[in-house]
């Protein structure tokens, strides 16, 4: 199947009013989050969108690397949101991924916190936010997402988790083109809904699989287990201990048990 991808074909219809105004197409970088970085930093437009075919370097949290073979997506996004909205981007682009590979494909996801998208317990989404924030002024954001699209076994054979693509899940190959202009129709409408005050966290509460199990919580140096009980508004994960405390966790690692 003829998958190109190109500004000009992103591009074509979308209508959005903010994600995706700008797109910047390369067919190999480094990583997607370290160029859309150096246009934030020269104050480019708002809602560019970078995106490549593979990335040499492409990055998970904590210094953790993210695979990029060919046939998948790696893009990343440019905002200067609010810092009341920042909390509020990893529910969104967890959703907005959700919302776009259910609409292509037949296929079912579910989110684990605090920013996996998975398919039948399985990660075929990664995401990860880079922001600098100065004296209570968010400078920029960073939103990048990783989404094997139609990668086989062999390659996702190396990733120590759970993983896999559209294409094992379904066994076609899927147009990433799709996949890309329902993400980013998908980021513009939550994006708005955010800024103006409404909320997506009643959704991402209730699509986390993550809520009711019993899991291990790898946080800093820190590792507990429990029941991950809730979450906040704010995206932190309430674990209940087995000695009845309640611990809140604001980043970290989560395992299912
Ligand atoms: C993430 O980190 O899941 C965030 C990944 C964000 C990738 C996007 S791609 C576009 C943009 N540009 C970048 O450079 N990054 C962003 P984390 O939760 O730390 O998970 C990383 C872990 O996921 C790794 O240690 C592996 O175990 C696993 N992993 C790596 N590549 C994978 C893949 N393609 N599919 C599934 N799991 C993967």
């Amino acid at each position: 199947m003829s998958d190109m991808l190109s500004a000009e074909l992103i591009l074509d219809g979308l209508d959005t009013s903010i994600i995706g105004t700008r797109i910047l197409y390369y067919s190999t970088v480094t990583s997607t989050n370290e160029i859309a970085m150096m246009e934030a930093e020269r104050g480019e437009q708002q809602g560019t969108v970078v995106i490549a075919d593979e990335q040499t370097a492409g990055r998970g949290r904590l210094k953790r690397t993210w695979l990029t073979p060919e046939g998948n997506i790696a893009l990343s996004v440019v905002l200067y949101p609010e810092i009341r909205i920042l909390q509020s981007l990893i529910m969104m682009a967890s959703l907005a991924v959700s919302h776009s590979i259910e609409t292509v494909t037949s296929l079912e996801t579910q989110i684990k916190w605090p920013n996996d998208v998975l398919i039948n317990g399985r990660k075929v989404c990664g995401i990860l936010i880079e922001s600098d924030v100065r004296n209570e002024k968010v400078h920029y954001a960073i939103l990048g997402i990783g989404i094997n699209v139609n990668a086989g076994k062999n390659v996702l054979s190396g990733v120590q988790t759970p993983a896999t693509s559209i294409y094992l899940e379904t066994g076609k190959e899927m147009s990433r083109l799709q996949i890309i202009r329902g993400l980013l129709k998908s980021m513009d409408n939550l994006y708005h809904t955010i800024s103006s005050g409404g909320s997506v966290f009643n959704e991402w509460r209730d699509r986390l699989v993550t809520l009711g199990k019993e899991v291990r919580v790898t946080s800093g140096e820190e590792i507990f287990e429990g029941i991950a009980e809730l979450v906040d508004t704010d995206g932190s994960l309430l674990v209940r201990s087995p000695d009845g405390s309640l611990n809140r966790v604001l980043a970290g690692d989560v395992s299912l048990r």
